[in-house]
């Protein structure tokens, strides 16, 4: 039976995929990068001696860090190392095709010069205009860029997050406490212009940005503001169109998030996927989604002294698959230095990852879902009559197991993607659920530390 459904004037306003050209785009890309530069990475998760283990952006929010010495570290940014281009060279031949750049993260400091604050990269030593040389390096490589954007500010007098609440309740949308007097109304209308401002000056002064990357949206004092945040975006939409905005920007009138009341997705795709993805396609919905991942467990901007696990490109390579093969974009995360140098841990995953991509983005790009059943070995990804078989778990009799449904498309030939080199395809007849059974050998000779992808030509069905 159908769920009645409940009517609302600020859910999503729209069902289904974008079909525009510029969400076509997005959906190819497969790889990004995130970039989270800011003052925080001059401490590097430090501060007189004591090591915060919290995500070094957040150094600020942490009682070791006094507020008033935090706001003060933009008068030593001064990146002598950065160089854009170089970025963006590292970020092509890792093979990514876009990149989100933090312009604005929750300590309200902006990598651009804004008009409507003084804490930005002009009042630093360094004063020129950063986010304009990564916008321009990573434009000239044909890198699509995309504006992280934290709606919390930390530095702004007029950001508050409702009468009397603490740091904990803000992470709580039940825990708003309505504004009650004028003065607090007052400021808060201030803090709106002020967003509403630098947004349009984003996009007035950044024109071949493609998207925005909203984050710090669970503020209760912005959900509260779902009329006027769902106006802003139709303006921001207006003004540029083909614009794309994932689900973080606006809460509807029942404070959901990400999905309305209904369930219906918000904004062009789903950006509920930090450092997780989904276990099936039945996860995602239907819709278009991107997973950000760090390479520690949880830092963003630079942290000195990374503890715990650290992932390997082994680990990140299946993480792209994985999300390709669910009709979604992996996106890894960078946190380079207060100098502006990237650290070496994350220029060798760079090249690690280039290097795979080099050999295999035929399996990436542009590629989508394969409606197979799940196998041991690794994962699906399609275009056009080509499945591409993505082995992660290499099997020790050197077969590659699939399982195709009666009607479903019918294997032609195999071959490695690596090499050319063709792999048999043994028909192992049929089970009791009449799907066709084939086994694809492992070239012998073929040697492979690393993922592999074997090509299967199909057409006709079975
Ligand atoms: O609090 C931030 C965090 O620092 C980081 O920017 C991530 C990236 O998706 N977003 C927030 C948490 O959701």
């Amino acid at each position: 039976q159908e769920k009645t459904k409940i009517s609302l004037q600020y859910g999503s306003h729209r069902e289904g995929k974008r079909t525009d050209a510029d969400m076509a785009r997005w959906r190819g890309y497969g790889l990004g990068q995130f970039i989270h530069w800011g003052v925080y990475a001059i401490p590097g998760g430090h501060w007189d001696g004591k090591y915060y283990g919290g995500a070094a952006e957040w150094i600020r929010s942490w009682e070791g860090m006094p507020n008033a010495e935090y706001d003060k570290l933009y008068k030593q940014f001064n990146p002598v190392n950065f160089s854009a281009a170089a970025w963006a060279k590292q970020a092509k031949n890792m093979g990514a095709k876009y990149v989100i750049i933090t312009t604005k993260h929750h300590d309200g400091f902006c990598i651009w010069p804004s008009k409507y604050t003084d804490y930005n990269i002009k009042n630093t030593p360094y004063k020129k205009d950063i986010l304009k040389e990564i916008v321009t390096a990573y434009d000239k490589e044909g890198i699509d860029v995309y504006l992280y954007f934290s709606i919390i500010d930390w530095n702004h007098p007029g950001y508050q997050a409702g009468t009397g609440i603490t740091p904990e309740d803000r992470l709580n949308w039940s825990n708003y406490k309505p504004f009650k007097t004028d003065e607090e109304k007052t400021r808060y209308a201030t803090f709106k212009e002020f967003t509403r401002n630098q947004l349009i000056e984003l996009l007035t002064d950044y024109p071949t940005a493609k998207g925005l990357w909203f984050d710090g949206t669970w503020d209760g004092a912005w959900m509260k503001e779902f009329a006027w945040v769902d106006q802003l975006e139709k303006e921001l939409r207006a003004m540029r169109p083909g614009l794309i905005i994932g689900s973080r920007f606006r809460a509807d009138e029942n404070g959901k998030r990400g999905f309305d009341s209904n369930g219906v997705l918000m904004g062009d795709y789903e950006q509920g996927w930090e450092r997780d993805l989904p276990n099936s396609i039945e996860d995602v919905h239907g819709n278009d989604w991107d997973c950000v991942m760090t390479v520690p467990e949880n830092q963003w901007g630079y942290h000195s002294d990374w503890r715990g696990y650290v992932k390997t490109s082994d680990d990140l390579i299946e993480m792209l698959v994985k999300s390709v093969s669910m009709n979604g974009n992996f996106v890894l995360n960078f946190g380079p230095d207060g100098k502006g140098a990237i650290r070496p841990e994350e220029t060798k995953l760079a090249k690690e990852i280039g290097d795979w991509m080099k050999i295999n983005n035929e399996a990436i790009y542009g590629c989508t879902y394969v409606n197979l059943k799940k196998q041991g070995w690794g994962y699906y990804t399609k275009k056009d009559n080509k499945i591409y078989l993505t082995v992660i778990n290499r099997p020790i009799n050197e077969r590659v197991n699939i399982e195709i449904p009666k009607g479903g498309l019918k294997p032609i030939k195999a071959y490695l993607l690596e090499n050319k080199k063709t792999a048999d395809i043994i028909n192992r007849g049929r089970n009791k659920q009449n799907s066709s059974l084939y086994s694809i050998a492992i070239p012998t000779e073929y040697k492979s530390n690393k993922p592999f992808v074997i090509v299967l030509e199909v057409g006709g069905t079975e």
